[in-house]
């Protein structure tokens, strides 16, 4: 190739490069972090088994040679229970698809519920929408014409622009919808620089992943009546030290966020340190205790000052 030709192939390169935003959309639960996640090969959005576990938008970013993907996780949009918080997580949903080049409305395979079908009718009218199955790995998705008929089912509810079906868990099917997503996504430079991953900053994250800890290491109700809340972050010797207060409703949770000799909240403190160690790529020291703050999830004004 001569340099003209090589100057030619460059500038075609650079014309045809695509960016643009695309919201993960859904009920709770359906596996809409673990998907951006895999979507940008990094853990940078919190999940669990458990329900809202997801409560701030949360920005990933792809970057190929052909295009880069900026992904926006929202929290799982509520239909039953009514109060300030959760009616500001739909708030975020309903400004997280405003604006954006596309949607992945995320279900899980073989089940379509009225709370899916109650997001369905939230989606802006003129945003494509992708409609992506996901947890095929399942049993109950294994049969092949099973999951067709559903598909079908589902399809004559909504006008999408495609479909597809992944397992988000086991990352199957990840790079087929990054492919059928691109076409949506306008002609433009890059946004953010190449090894960028996310626009949140490590203070974030790291109040996120204690609160992921907090769903997976405590019982059923506990979690949704608890905040957490970076009191001090800051980097020393190339190590960061982290405190980290954990907000409860009242007094009686306290003990069982710390646990019998203080066994549960090390054992969470513990794993957080160690996935942000893993997050950061350096030493990190981290401080975990639990504070009482009552009715927070209906105090407007707390919400904000805490960013929600
Ligand atoms: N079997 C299976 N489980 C999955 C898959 N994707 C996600 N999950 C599980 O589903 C649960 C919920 O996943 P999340 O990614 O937290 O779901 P979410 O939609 O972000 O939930 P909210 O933030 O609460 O709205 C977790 O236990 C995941 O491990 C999948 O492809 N297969
Ligand atoms: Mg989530």
């Amino acid at each position: 190739m001569n340099v003209e030709e090589f100057l030619a192939n460059e500038a075609q390169a650079t014309q045809n490069y695509r960016c643009g935003f695309i919201a993960i959309v859904g009920r709770p639960n359906v596996g809409k972090s673990t998907l951006m996640n895999h979507l940008i090969g990094q853990k940078i959005s919190i999940t669990s088994k458990k329900a809202q576990t997801t409560r701030h938008k949360v920005t990933g970013i792809y970057t190929d040679n052909t295009a880069q993907f900026v992904f926006v996780d929202t929290p799982g949009f509520q239909t039953d229970h009514r109060n300030a918080l959760n009616d500001r997580l739909n708030l975020n949903v309903t400004e997280a698809m405003n604006g954006v080049d596309a949607i992945a409305f995320v279900l899980e395979a073989m089940r379509f519920t009225d709370a899916d079908r109650t997001v369905l009718k939230q989606l802006p009218k003129n945003t494509p929408v992708v409609l992506v199955v996901n947890k095929i790995d399942k049993d109950k998705a294994k049969d092949k014409l099973a999951l067709n008929a559903f598909i079908e089912q589902v399809r004559a509810e909504f006008e999408f622009v495609a479909v597809e079906v992944v397992s988000a868990k086991h990352g199957l099917r990840i790079a087929n919808l990054l492919e059928t997503l691109k076409p949506f996504l306008p002609e433009s430079v890059p946004m953010y620089p190449e090894d960028m991953v996310t626009d949140k900053s490590s203070r974030f994250l790291a109040m996120e992943i204690v609160r992921e800890k907090l769903f997976r290491y405590l019982g059923e109700e506990l979690p949704y009546a608890m905040n957490v809340e970076v009191e001090q972050f800051k980097e020393e010797n190339g190590m960061f030290h982290i405190y980290i207060a954990v907000l409860v409703d009242k007094e009686n949770q306290k003990p069982i966020v710390i646990g019998r000799g203080g066994e549960k909240l090390k054992k969470i403190s513990t794993e957080a340190r160690l996935d942000m160690e893993k997050l950061f790529d350096c030493k990190v020291f981290l401080k975990v205790w639990v504070k009482v703050k009552s009715g927070w999830a209906d105090d407007i004004r707390f919400l904000n000052e805490l960013g929600l």
